[in-house]
């Protein structure tokens, strides 16, 4: 399955791509590796447009396949009874001025199936709004997901809001997205960067569960 649903993805064959994900745990598939097969696809379309051979209306069928897809998975996660949310809350978003969501919603999609409660804000959050929804959800961790290096200005502004906003100590704050890295993260003043969505499950359990 895992190979066809890939090529179904790459081939930008979208009916084909979401009925092959839909059987898939339909049939019993674990919802991760449904992701993990996305998140392969998505890696292959992103070097085919970074070659030329893909443009920009590839790239955005690809972000409406991967929003059904999770959407499958999630309802599968939660039918199976997914752990209770008890671990702790995460408030997640894509800082200001990026509207890339794939890799997001994959981070976000593991906090909530590994246990965690996830507040996801969307895209182009501002930092103001970030902070807002802090006050109001307290989550003991906040993700910022970048994909657009025009995005790291946003980012170190988002965590000097928490700051000003005296919020600072109350989270820990984690960075991730393609082009971050520790230099990144010195920068922006995070306390972690991940690398992909394991990563970021590890950080929340570190910080939160104290696994
Ligand atoms: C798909 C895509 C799009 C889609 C996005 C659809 C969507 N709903 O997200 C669309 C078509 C909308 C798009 C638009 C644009 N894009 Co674009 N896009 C991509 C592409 C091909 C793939 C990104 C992706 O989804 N990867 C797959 C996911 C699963 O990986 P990921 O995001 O890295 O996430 C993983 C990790 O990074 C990590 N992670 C992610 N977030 C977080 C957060 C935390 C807290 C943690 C711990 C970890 C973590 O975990 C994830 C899962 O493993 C990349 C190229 C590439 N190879 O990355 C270009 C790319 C990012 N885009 C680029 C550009 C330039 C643009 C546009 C400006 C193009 C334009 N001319 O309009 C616009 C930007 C508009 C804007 N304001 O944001 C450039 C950025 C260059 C740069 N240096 O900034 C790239 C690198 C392509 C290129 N080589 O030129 N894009």
């Amino acid at each position: 399955m895992s190979e066809k649903l890939v090529e179904a993805i790459v081939g930008m064959r979208e009916k084909e791509a979401v009925e092959l994900a839909r059987e898939a745990l339909e049939a019993g598939r674990d919802p991760m590796e449904v992701m993990e097969s996305c998140r392969r696809a998505v890696e292959e379309v992103g070097r085919r447009y970074e070659a030329g051979e893909y443009f920009l209306p590839e790239l955005m069928l690809t972000g409406q396949m991967m929003a059904q897809i999770s959407e499958l998975a999630k309802a599968r996660l939660s039918a199976a009874g997914a752990p209770q949310k008890r671990l702790g809350r995460v408030l997640i978003g894509t800082v200001k001025g990026d509207i890339h969501d794939i890799g997001k919603n994959v981070v976000a999609f593991m906090l909530d199936s590994n246990g965690f409660e996830v507040k996801d804000l969307g895209v182009d959050v501002p930092p103001e709004r970030f902070v807002e929804a802090a006050r109001e959800f307290q989550p003991q961790v906040v993700g910022m997901s970048a994909l657009l290096t025009l995005a790291f200005d946003p980012m170190k502004e988002t965590i000097q809001a928490f700051e000003k906003a005296g919020l600072r100590d109350q989270v820990k704050i984690m960075i991730g997205g393609a082009p971050v890295n520790e230099q990144i993260k010195e920068f922006t003043g995070a306390d972690a960067w991940g690398r992909d969505a394991v990563e970021a499950v590890a950080l929340a359990k570190k910080w939160v569960g104290g696994v």
